[in-house]
């Protein structure tokens, strides 16, 4: 199975992203039967989109999982929509301010995951992760890069399984509970993988 995992470098007053610190973490893991690319992508919309879309291209991977942080959330959550809009009052890192603007003019208003979330929530659930299905992922960095995930799965008609991750975010400090509490949010994501390949691989249903 081709994995494609991404997270974000730090923005705004997020000094330590740990989303950068997960991929960081998942790009020295080996699974069993996977090959999975880890990249930490600019926080800016222009360019993370066209990495990500570029990625896509050249990995054709059978899953993307974008991860980014939400200030504010506990634990996990698994996005279900992505939003042809960027909106929000913080620039991104390049500077872009972006306000009610489509991300794309060809694309579809919305896309929905194709990842089978609610199966995914009940495996995350069973082993004591604290998860829960979002429906919002927000208008910022984060929803561009996953609109646009799943705006090139569709335009190339890939098979590929996509959704957006977001994390609570953890103390500046980034002390021993937060090193802790990444190890959790690092065995998690290789839960989510590892039902993913449980169920691709048994072709059981993955339809959301
Ligand atoms: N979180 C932001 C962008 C980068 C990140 O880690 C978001 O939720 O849009």
């Amino acid at each position: 199975m081709k994995v494609l995992l991404t997270g974000f470098e730090p923005f705004g007053d997020i000094a330590v992203n740990p989303s950068q610190l997960v991929i960081e973490a998942m790009a020295h893991h080996t699974l069993p039967d996977m090959a999975i690319t880890a990249e930490v992508l600019p926080t800016e919309y222009q360019a993370a989109g066209a990495r990500v879309r570029e990625l896509i291209e050249t990995i054709s991977p059978d899953v993307v999982l974008s991860i980014g942080v939400a200030a504010g959330r506990k634990g996990l959550h698994l996005e279900r929509v992505a939003l042809n809009l960027d909106d929000a009052r913080l620039p991104d890192n390049a500077g872009q301010l972006c306000q009610g603007s489509p991300i794309t003019d060809d694309g579809a208003p919305a896309y929905f995951s194709n990842m089978p979330l609610a199966d995914l929530k009940a495996s995350l659930l069973e082993k004591n992760v604290p998860v829960t299905i979002s429906n919002h992922a927000g208008a910022y960095v984060c929803n561009h890069v996953f609109y646009s995930a799943m705006h090139t799965i569709n335009e190339l008609g890939l098979n590929t399984l996509c959704s957006f991750l977001h994390i609570p975010a953890i103390p500046d400090d980034y002390d021993q509970h937060a090193q802790l509490a990444l190890l959790g949010i690092v065995k998690s994501v290789e839960y989510i993988l590892e039902a993913l390949q449980e169920r691709i691989t048994n072709q059981l249903p993955v339809a959301p």
